[in-house]
């Protein structure tokens, strides 16, 4: 049997699914959240927050897909705003004892690997991820036992028990030199959980790799068709995407980059305007660090009517300034991982930073973005 034939032989597992209610009942937390304030009320929370951080001894980290006011209130009160990665190694360097992270769950997990010293909290510890969903611990371990030829690599967006469980953890900056490494050493990978990253990382590498099938319900929605339209109305644009959407997206691409790498395309002194595929929470800092520049949703399918924009993330936007003040004078929603999972989780994402360190690979250029 041929090895692309003995390949398609292979079963995946059948991956919960992601249905309507999920998201919906996400919706409907993150519309507590987002629900308007008078600015008297905002005021106030922004307040007490900031208060609440010194009082706590904590710093706020969060993600380039939350909303304005909490990367703003990040900034302001001595936080970070970043990628998953970046944010575990702020929270690891900054000397405050408790990490909030604004987030989704695996970032608070990471957080607490790479720090378990300090007290991790989340503005909602139900916030989670599709990739994350379809990709669970007992699924993929008795998927790796049957596969022992492969070396697994996963991505970010997984759980600490999956990542206890992959020789390599992967955040979509790195993947490409990291697969590329595997590659030469002769490995063949099992990949997971994204399968439109982990079809990239495959067109680009050669690689022999098994795919499995998760999804970003975010990026799955980006069409090309939409992009191509828009492309007509803006000549001039520059198209950027990030690697979790179809593959026929990524082809239509001028850059294809993680946050980090979309944003830092973003500074391009001779492009004035960008056509965006990805969670659009990433134009605060683009529009921060280019404000005369223009950039634009690309087009989606639509997750359906009820949420606030579709492309935003219904499990990002569950964080809030309400819920965020909440867990600073409650002390709930905090981030425990069985020591057992959080060593063996380590060792893979320590793989990923000695990796990085070896090859001067900079995952993130501090300052910028
Ligand atoms: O690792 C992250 O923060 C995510 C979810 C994506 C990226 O490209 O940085």
């Amino acid at each position: 049997m041929s090895v692309q034939s003995e390949k398609e032989q292979i079963k995946f597992p059948e991956l919960p699914l992601i249905t309507e209610d999920l998201l919906s009942k996400a919706q409907a937390s993150a519309a507590c959240q987002t629900a308007e304030y008078t600015l008297a009320e905002r005021k106030e929370l922004l307040d007490k927050i900031k208060k609440l951080l010194k009082q706590q001894d904590a710093v706020l980290v969060a993600h380039y897909y939350t909303s304005d006011d909490l990367q703003q209130l990040a900034e302001e009160s001595g936080g970070y705003v970043a990628d998953s990665l970046e944010m575990a190694r702020f929270g690891h360097d900054h000397p405050a004892s408790t990490l909030i992270v604004a987030g989704v769950r695996f970032m608070g997990e990471t957080a607490k690997i790479l720090n378990p010293e300090k007290r991790v909290l989340m503005p909602d510890i139900e916030a989670t991820c599709s990739l994350d969903l379809e990709c669970p611990a007992d699924l993929f371990t008795d998927f790796c036992d049957a596969h022992p030829e492969y070396t697994s690599v996963v991505y970010a967006n997984t759980s600490a028990a999956v990542k206890a469980r992959a020789d390599w953890v992967v955040t979509s900056g790195i993947a490409l030199p990291i697969i590329k490494h595997l590659a030469e050493r002769n490995e063949k990978v099992l990949w997971a959980p994204d399968r439109h990253l982990g079809s990239y990382v495959q067109r680009e590498t050669g690689v022999d790799m098994l795919i499995w099938p998760g999804s970003c319900v975010i990026h799955e929605q980006f069409k090309a068709d939409g992009i191509r339209n828009l492309k007509k109305e803006y000549p001039k644009a520059q198209v950027l995407v990030h690697p979790e959407s179809p593959a026929e997206v990524v082809d239509l691409a001028d850059v294809v980059g993680s946050t980090t790498g979309l944003i830092k395309a973003s500074l391009n002194p001779e492009v004035n305007e960008f056509i965006v595929a990805t969670e659009p929470g990433i134009f605060y800092k683009m529009k921060q660090a280019s404000p005369g520049k223009i950039f634009l949703e690309a087009p989606s399918g639509g997750l359906g009517g009820t949420c606030e924009s579709c492309l935003r993330c219904p499990w990002m936007a569950m964080n809030g300034l309400r819920n965020l003040a909440e867990v600073l004078e409650t002390g709930a929603n905090e981030i425990t991982i069985e020591e057992d999972i959080r060593v063996k989780a380590l060792v893979p994402i320590q793989r990923m930073l000695d990796f990085a360190r070896e090859q001067q690979i900079v995952v993130k250029d501090k300052g910028n973005a």
